[in-house]
């Protein structure tokens, strides 16, 4: 038998899926009013919704309006849900940068993905979408950050991620901080492949990890 909460869940991705605004803020403001983590609800119910209409659009059951509508109706739960995050405060800040690179506008995952470091601890300089190799140099340097996020959706584009790393060895600054990517086509050994610090398939594993992975860059440099 499925609990309160995974049906409300379940209603949030649903609603997301049928490109139904109304419905998914009036679901999202009952899973707040049950006290229900709004982290989850983000990541285990409008994520899934976005999800499945992606897996709608292969199939070419949706097309590109249909998409952009379920988009609407997932940033709409996420109005209603991101106040009520909780946010990592005990923990010393980290800054982050993240972006789409060059050639991609796809950036649904992108901002999944940084509400989620937030939530962490983060502090997140979104760099949007469609963003030059050399401007995650430029900003890394100017805040000190100690991770860059990339993302990409397009097989095209995953090796501008490949020239972010190798513009970070050549200002000499590769060690100082971690790379994460991530986005639909990006795996593993991907990120072997290119030399980044770490991959995750899913927002919230990659928020984690990306704590993971700075705090041992920072123990490293204090050794
Ligand atoms: C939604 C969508 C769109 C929307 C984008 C809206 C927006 N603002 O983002 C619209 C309709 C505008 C669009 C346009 C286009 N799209 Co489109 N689109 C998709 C679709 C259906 C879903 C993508 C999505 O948002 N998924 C939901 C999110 C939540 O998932 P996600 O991005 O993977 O993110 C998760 C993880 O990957 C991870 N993550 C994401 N980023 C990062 C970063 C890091 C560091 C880490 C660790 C983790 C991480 O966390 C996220 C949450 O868990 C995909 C197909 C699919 N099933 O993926 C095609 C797809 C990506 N699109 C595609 C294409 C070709 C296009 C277009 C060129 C036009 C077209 N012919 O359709 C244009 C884009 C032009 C451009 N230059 O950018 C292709 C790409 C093919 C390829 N070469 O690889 C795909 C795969 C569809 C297909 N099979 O043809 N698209």
């Amino acid at each position: 038998m499925s609990s309160e909460k995974d049906e409300l869940l379940r209603e949030l991705a649903d609603a997301v899926v049928d490109m139904d605004e109304d419905k998914t803020v009036e679901v999202a403001n009952i899973f707040i009013q049950k006290n229900f983590d709004a982290y989850e609800g983000i990541s285990n119910g409008l994520a899934v919704g976005m999800d499945e209409a992606g897996k709608l659009y292969e199939e070419e059951e949706y097309y590109i309006p249909e998409l952009l509508m379920c988009s609407d109706a997932m940033y709409a739960g996420m109005d209603i849900l991101k106040p009520h995050l909780k946010y990592d405060e005990t923990d010393e800040r980290y800054k982050a940068v993240v972006g789409v690179v060059e050639g991609d506008t796809h950036d649904i995952g992108k901002n999944l993905f940084k509400i989620m470091l937030e939530t962490t601890g983060f502090e997140v300089y979104d760099l949007g979408r469609d963003v030059p190799p050399v401007k995650f140099i430029e900003k890394a340097k100017e805040i000190g950050a100690d991770l860059i996020g990339l993302s990409t959706l397009m097989t095209t584009t995953m090796d501008n991620m490949e020239i972010v790393i190798n513009l970070l060895k050549k200002e000499g600054i590769r060690d100082n901080v971690v790379v994460m990517v991530g986005g639909g086509p990006i795996s593993q050994s991907f990120a072997d492949k290119i030399g980044a610090d770490g991959y995750a398939p899913e927002a919230s594993r990659a928020a984690r990890l990306a704590k993971k992975l700075v705090r041992g860059k920072n123990i490293d440099v204090a050794i």
